[in-house]
């Protein structure tokens, strides 16, 4: 026998996060929360709806509280099972902004300057560029250091404030010795960035103010249809990838996605048919997959006192595992432990 037979391999740690700022969109499925039901089975998951990063833009209380209710029912409905993983509210667990303060001090303004999410999101809200918003990737890189984390299944879009997270973590290592576990990224390889249907260049995302740029998890078949009967593409009529013809090629990542199916089996079955006949096959096949979520979630949402226990299982169940690192970090750092 070879010796490596005998060493149990220990479960790995995922960790991942999402804003309660909007209704989750279809980017958000197929982007992380697929990968999310994927990793339940074979790792430790621990799963965030991370209100605190979600106020770093004004946001209506009595709505932020319900998008936080809906956004936890969106993740059992797609299939994350509460007693395998972790799931939980950020505000929830203290040791989270205790942590990204003490991160903050570990974090250099010339690097968080450089994050295209602060770029973009301080472009966006021109009144409102506040110290949250700058030092949101810190309070991310505590959410994934907190649990000393191997994993994390994220879209495109967060591989920039991941490598932060990652550097922060060497950086309060070298200094202070092995006290955070560097975390790896983990992205699809088939709709890591699904695009807007209104602007197939930009990235969908669920505060869009314009409606027919997203799919919502919740939207009806007939609003499904009619969004994709919309979605912008060129003036062409072939069902192939190419230059200028971003929005085909959105298209066909979100029917790979939902099929299963290759560029050229994509190509081959769309062979001499139009655009017209192609995104309906396109809505078809979202509205049936997002179908099983929506009856769920109805179902959940009718029960909040359910939903209320998943919270109050989960925060205690993350907070006991955080407050190991946070612990850690406080003795680290010097301060006075009572
Ligand atoms: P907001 O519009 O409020 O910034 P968002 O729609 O970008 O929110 P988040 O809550 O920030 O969503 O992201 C949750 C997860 O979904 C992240 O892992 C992110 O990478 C992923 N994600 C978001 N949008 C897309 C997209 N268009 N395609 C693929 N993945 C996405
Ligand atoms: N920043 C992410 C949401 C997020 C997250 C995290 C993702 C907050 N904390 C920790 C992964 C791990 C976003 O804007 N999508």
């Amino acid at each position: 026998m070879n010796s490596g037979d005998i060493v149990q391999q220990r479960k790995k740690i995922i960790f991942s996060g999402i804003q309660p700022s909007g209704v989750l969109t279809l980017g958000n499925y197929l982007g992380a929360m697929r990968n999310w039901t994927k990793l339940q089975d074979e790792a430790d998951c621990l799963y965030c709806v991370v209100d605190l990063h979600a106020i770093t833009v004004r946001q209506v209380p009595a709505e932020l509280r319900r998008h936080t209710y809906e956004t936890l029912a969106l993740l059992v409905a797609s299939g994350l099972d509460p007693d395998k993983n972790i799931l939980f509210v950020q505000s929830h667990v203290p040791a989270h902004t205790q942590l990204a303060w003490v991160l903050n001090c570990f974090s250099m303004f010339g690097e968080l300057s450089r994050m295209t999410q602060f770029k973009e999101k301080s472009a966006k809200h021109s009144d409102n560029i506040n110290a949250g918003l700058f030092t949101y990737p810190t309070l991310m890189a505590a959410d994934i250091l907190l649990y000393q984390t191997d994993l994390v299944p994220v879209g495109q879009d967060q591989k920039q404030h991941l490598e932060l997270a990652r550097d922060i973590a060497i950086r309060f290592n070298n200094i202070y010795g092995e006290t955070f576990r560097v975390p790896e990224g983990y992205i699809p390889q088939t709709g890591a960035k699904i695009m807007s249907l209104a602007d197939p260049t930009k990235k969908m995302s669920k505060s869009d103010e314009n409606e027919n740029a997203v799919i919502s998890l919740l939207d009806p078949r007939d609003v499904i249809i009619r969004k994709f009967k919309r979605a912008v593409t060129d003036s062409g009529n072939e069902i192939r990838r190419g230059e200028g013809k971003e929005g085909i090629g959105n298209l066909m990542t979100i029917y790979s996605c939902f099929t299963g199916k290759t560029d050229e089996e994509i190509e081959r079955e769309f062979a001499g048919k139009g655009y017209g006949e192609f995104k309906m096959a396109v809505a078809e096949v979202t509205a049936d997959g997002l179908k099983p979520i929506q009856d769920k979630f109805a179902e959940l949402m009718a029960e909040k006192t359910y939903l209320e226990e998943i919270m109050k299982t989960g925060a205690e169940r993350a907070a006991k595992i955080a407050a190991r690192t946070l612990s850690k970090v406080y003795r680290k750092v010097g301060f006075v432990q009572i």
